[in-house]
C-alpha cells in the first residue's frame, strides 16, 4: 500500500500548478460536457411526453424538511426535481399516487415524473422516522396558478461568476485537511508466530473537505480504517476494542474464516459491548482483497465509516501477471497498490476514502509505471469509477483473478464489491479520476466529492 499525499514540492510552483488545476477543469469539462450533451438527447428522444407543457418543481430535502418551488401548481404534467442538500439519505414520495424515488444519497439529484396531476400531492421522505422529524409537504394544485411558470432556488450566477468559483475550488486541490483513512497498519508479531492487528472503534471529529468537520465513526482515528495485508498461511488475529456508545461487531467481508469469525451478532458471536474488546482470529487460506466492517446497525456505523481494507496476498504480482502484454508497462512490474474506497451516505458522504474534492489524494505516476487499484464500494449506490487515462485493465472481482482480464476505462463498482484494475502510465498529464456519476462529481459551484486525479510526469 503506498497511497500517497502529494509533496507539497510538487505543487508549490505556482505557475506549474495553475497550468496542471486548468487542464484539470478543461479535461473535466470537455469529458463531462460531451457525456451531458448525449445525455440531453437521450432524454429528448425517449422522454416521457410531458417534457414541452410539465411544470418542474424543484425540491429541497434537508433534515428535516422538503421545500417545494413553486408550491402551487396548475392542473397537469408534474416533473419533480429533487436535490438532496442534506447530509443524510433520503428519498420522495407521493404515496397516494404510489410514485417514489429510490434512496437519494446526500449531494445527488433525481427527477420524478408524476404525469398528470390535477389534485394537491402530499409528498413525504419514507425514511422511517423522517416523515414525524418533519419531512413532508403538499403541492398545491390550483387552476389559479399560472401555467409553466417554475421559480428556481439556485442562486443567479453570472456566466464570469460561476466561473470564478469553479476555478477557486479546483485551484484548492490537493486541499490539506486534518486525518488521512486507509494508511497502511503493520502487524505485531506475537509470542505464537501469529500477526496481530489492534483496532479501536471510535467516534472523532472528521473532516472530509476544508471546513466541513462531521461525527465520523473510526477504527484508529482513520477514515476509511487502516489497510492491513497479510499471506497466505499467516495466522491473523484482528483485536477490535469498542470506545463507542452502542454495540458494534466486525465482519470480515469476501475473507475465508471459520463461521465463529464471520462477525454476524447474533449469530456467530455476541455483539461487542460498549468498551469491551473482541479478537477475530484466523489463519488465511486464500488470498483476498477483504472488507472489513462493521456487521451491527451497519447501515449507520458503515457509512459513518466503520470500514477499511484487509488484502491477503500479492495483488500486485498477481495483477502484473493476469494483465500480461494488455499494460504498456516498462518492466514487468507495479510500483503501486492502493485502496480506493466510495461511500456515499452517513455523515461522510461522498467520498474517496474518506475525503470529498478538493481533499481528496492525488496520485503520480511516471510513464511506464503501473499502478494497481483496489476500488471498494462501501456505500449505498454504485458508482462508475472513470480514470481520463490510461486505460485499466480489470483484472480481478472481489479478490478472485479473472480467466479473462479485460480493458475498460469506466467500472461498476457496486455496493460490497471489491475491483481490482491495472493502470500503465502512457501520457504525461494531469488526468481526472472520478465517479461518472456527474452529480457525485460536480456542482454548479465546481468539482465536488468523488474526484481525484493521476499526476503523471
Ligand atoms: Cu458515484
Amino acid at each position: 500500500m503506498s497511497e500517497k499525499r502529494l509533496g507539497n514540492q510538487f505543487f508549490e510552483s505556482g505557475n506549474f500548478l495553475f497550468s496542471l488545476m486548468m487542464l484539470v477543469i478543461v479535461v473535466m469539462v470537455i469529458s463531462i460536457g460531451a457525456v451531458g450533451v448525449v445525455a440531453v438527447a437521450k432524454d429528448s428522444t425517449t422522454g416521457t411526453g410531458s417534457a414541452a407543457s410539465a411544470t418542474t418543481v424543484e425540491v429541497t430535502l434537508t433534515e428535516f424538511t422538503i421545500s417545494m418551488s413553486p408550491s402551487v401548481v396548475p392542473p397537469g404534467n408534474v416533473v419533480f426535481s429533487i436535490h438532496n442538500a442534506g447530509t443524510a439519505v433520503h428519498n420522495f414520495a407521493a404515496t397516494d399516487l404510489s410514485k417514489r424515488t429510490a434512496d437519494i444519497p446526500s449531494g445527488a439529484h433525481v427527477l420524478l415524473d408524476m404525469g398528470n396531476v390535477s389534485d394537491d400531492v402530499n409528498v413525504i421522505c419514507e425514511i422511517p422516522g423522517h416523515q414525524d422529524s418533519g419531512m413532508k409537504a403538499v403541492l398545491k394544485v390550483s387552476t389559479d396558478a399560472t401555467p409553466g411558470v417554475t421559480e428556481t432556488t439556485m442562486p443567479v450566477m453570472t456566466n464570469a461568476e460561476m466561473d470564478k468559483v469553479m476555478e477557486e475550488v479546483a485551484m484548492k486541490f490537493p486541499a490539506k485537511t486534518a486525518g488521512l483513512g486507509a494508511q497502511e497498519l503493520k502487524p505485531t508479531i506475537a509470542a505464537d508466530g501469529a500477526k496481530e492487528f489492534s483496532i479501536v472503534a471510535k467516534v472523532i471529529d472528521w473532516e472530509v473537505e476544508p471546513g466541513k468537520i462531521v461525527k465520523g465513526w473510526a477504527y484508529n482515528g482513520q477514515i476509511p480504517g487502516p489497510t492491513m495485508h497479510a499471506n497466505v498461511g499467516d495466522k491473523i488475529r484482528l483485536i477490535l476494542k469498542n470506545e463507542l456508545s452502542e454495540s458494534t461487531s466486525l465482519h470480515l467481508h469476501g475473507i475465508r474464516v471459520p463461521n465463529a469469525m464471520d462477525g454476524v451478532d447474533p449469530y456467530t458471536q455476541k455483539p461487542i459491548l460498549p468498551g469491551d474488546t473482541f479478537t477475530y482470529e484466523w489463519t488465511a487460506k486464500e488470498p483476498a482483497v477483504g472488507m472489513y466492517h462493521s456487521h451491527h446497525n451497519a447501515q449507520v456505523q458503515i457509512p459513518n465509516g466503520l470500514a477499511g481494507a484487509f488484502i491477503i496476498g500479492d495483488y500486485k504480482t498477481a495483477a502484473m501477471k493476469a494483465a500480461g502484454s494488455k499494460l504498456p508497462d516498462k518492466d514487468g512490474k507495479a510500483e503501486q497498490e492502493i485502496v480506493m474506497v466510495l461511500n456515499d451516505a452517513g455523515t461522510i458522504g461522498l467520498s474517496l476514502n474518506g475525503k470529498s474534492f478538493p481533499a481528496t489524494a492525488p496520485y503520480t505516476m511516471a510513464i511506464g509505471e503501473t499502478i494497481v487499484v483496489h476500488y471498494y464500494n462501501e456505500g449505498l449506490m454504485t458508482h462508475p469509477m472513470h480514470l481520463h487515462q490510461p486505460t485499466g485493465v480489470v483484472v480481478a472481482k472481489d479478490g478472485k483473478m479473472l480467466d479473462s482480464p479485460y480493458m475498460s476505462d469506466t467500472i461498476a463498482v457496486a455496493p460490497g464489491e471489491r475491483w481490482t484494475v491495472a493502470y500503465t502510465a502512457t501520457d504525461p498529464g494531469v488526468w481526472a479520476w472520478h465517479c461518472h456519476i456527474l452529480t457525485h462529481a460536480e456542482t454548479p459551484t465546481g468539482m465536488k466529492y468523488m474526484v481525484t486525479a493521476v499526476i503523471v510526469k
